[in-house]
This record gives structure tokens, C-alpha cells and sequence, in this order.
């Protein structure tokens, strides 16, 4: 597969070969509704990935999903808006939630708190969170829709990112933001998104600053994707043309995940 298609996941090509499975790839298609337009020769062309009878199924499936990316990338709209919600709406406890426990959540310094930016970007210096404070602030209420099958209405506020983008001098053709978090966590944005409206990096979370178990000190806020690509204790960004996937797009959650 050419490079940019590629999960670092550390799959290997070790599965059933897809000719064994012809039954299984055919029900496949079925269900995909694909059977009569999709051979694998045009999967394979749609999704940049060169396949053939010999191929896993694991491979023909990500394939397929990559393709999903970019069909609903296509789709998406920065004019669309997602709902906004009032304070009354708030939910309150707000749920918590994280790949460990919440007696896990990383402790992080206010004062010594840096964030890096890299990559396609003409100003590569640190931010403080001071130097994010005197940036234009925005606010909303929006729902965090959580795949694991849980929403809850929260109020965010903070930069938003196009204007970040725009500070750091971020190249905005670039295909990709990443985004590397303070416990391990990864996650990563088509542009588009990057660039919609509603799309922030926040500092608050209701009226005061993040607490720990929400993301302090910086989360992004992003109410037109599902909960897991709203990175929280964000340490770096980096602005780039290769795929970066993520702690949960790399072990099969679509990468897209649009809501
Ligand atoms: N750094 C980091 N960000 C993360 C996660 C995580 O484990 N670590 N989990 C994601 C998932 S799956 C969800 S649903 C939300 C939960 O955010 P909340 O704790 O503010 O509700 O954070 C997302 N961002
Ligand atoms: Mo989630």
C-alpha cells in the first residue's frame, strides 16, 4: 500500500488469505450493498491500496474503511453546524471517560505547561497556557456523543482552532492534524474539520478551567465528531500529509467518525 494508507497498528499479513474466503468476502459485499458495483479491482482502486487474491481479509477491510474516510470527508460540510444547547441543558454529573481509571488521569503543571506544535506549520514555537488565554475565546454548549453508547451535554470555551491554525502559520492544504496527548493518547483530523467553526481548543470547561479529569490543561473540542476524537491533555500538534490514526481508529474504530 503506498505510504499514507498505511496503520501502524502493528497488523500483520498473517490472517486468512482472501481466496479462502471467497463465501465470507462475498457476503461482504452483500451486505456493503457493493456486490454488483465493487469488484476488488475497484476497491482496490478507490482505496489507493493494491489488492489481490492472496490479500487478508483484515487488509481488504481496511481498505474498505479508508474509503469510507474519504467518502464521508466528501460529504462533510463546514457550513453545517452542529446543535447548540443552553445552560439548563448542561449534564450534570458530567460523565468521565478515558482508555484507564479515573484515578489514572495525569496530574499536569499549569506553569510549566508548554504546547508544542510541528510539522507543515511556518512557527514552530511553545504555547503557554497564558499565550492561549490571549487569543479570541469562543464558547458553546454542544453533546459529546461517546461510541461506547452515552452522550452528555457539556459548555466548552476556549481558541477556536482555525484561528490557531492561522497563528502558527499552519499550512490549511495539509491533509492531517495529530495530536499527541500527555497520557499516551493519539487522535488525529481531516482539515476540514480542523477548520470548521465550532472546532475549539478549550481551556474551560463551564466557567472555570479544565479539571484533571476533563482534559486538563487543553482538549480540543470537536461537537461534529464522535467523543474519541477529542483529544484531552494535549501535549503536541503536528500538521501533516501522513496518516497518523489514532489509539482507537489504529485497533478498528472508523477514523472518520462523523456525527
Ligand atoms: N487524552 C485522552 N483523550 C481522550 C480519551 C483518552 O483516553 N485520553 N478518551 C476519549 C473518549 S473515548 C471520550 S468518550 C472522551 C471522554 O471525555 P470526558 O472524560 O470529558 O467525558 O475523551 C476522549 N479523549
Ligand atoms: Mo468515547
Amino acid at each position: 500500500m503506498p505510504s499514507g494508507h498505511e496503520h501502524s497498528s502493528g497488523r500483520k499479513s498473517t490472517g486468512p488469505a482472501l481466496s479462502d474466503h471467497r463465501p465470507e468476502l462475498e457476503g461482504l459485499q452483500r451486505r456493503l450493498f457493493l456486490r454488483k458495483t465493487l469488484s476488488l479491482g475497484a476497491v482496490s482502486m478507490l482505496s489507493g491500496c493494491n489488492l489481490q487474491d492472496g490479500d487478508t481479509i483484515d487488509k481488504v477491510l481496511w481498505a474498505m474503511s479508508r474509503w469510507n474516510d474519504r467518502a464521508q470527508a466528501w460529504l462533510f460540510s463546514q457550513h453545517k453546524l452542529a446543535p447548540v444547547y443552553t445552560e439548563a441543558d448542561v449534564t450534570r454529573p458530567f460523565p468521565f471517560n478515558a482508555f484507564y481509571p479515573e484515578d489514572s488521569v495525569p496530574e499536569i503543571d499549569e506553569m510549566g505547561y508548554r504546547l508544542e506544535v510541528s510539522g507543515m506549520v511556518a512557527n514552530k514555537r511553545l504555547w503557554s497556557l497564558s499565550d492561549l488565554r490571549q487569543l479570541p475565546q469562543a464558547s458553546q454548549i454542544t453533546r459529546h456523543v461517546c461510541i461506547e453508547g452515552w452522550s452528555a451535554i457539556g459548555q466548552w470555551s476556549g481558541v477556536p482552532f482555525r484561528t490557531f491554525l492561522e497563528r502558527i502559520g499552519a499550512d490549511l492544504t495539509a491533509r492531517y492534524i495529530s495530536f499527541k496527548c500527555a497520557d499516551r493518547y493519539y487522535t488525529s483530523l481531516d482539515m476540514a474539520t480542523a477548520l470548521h467553526p465550532q472546532t475549539i481548543l478549550a481551556l474551560d470547561f463551564g466557567k472555570d478551567p479544565l479539571p484533571p479529569q476533563y482534559g486538563h490543561p487543553l482538549k480540543l473540542r470537536v461537537p461534529t465528531k464522535l467523543g474519541f476524537k477529542n483529544p484531552k491533555h494535549i501535549a503536541a500538534i503536528v500538521v501533516t500529509n501522513d496518516y497518523p490514526g489514532g489509539y482507537w481508529e489504529d485497533q478498528g474504530y472508523n477514523w472518520f467518525s462523523g456525527l
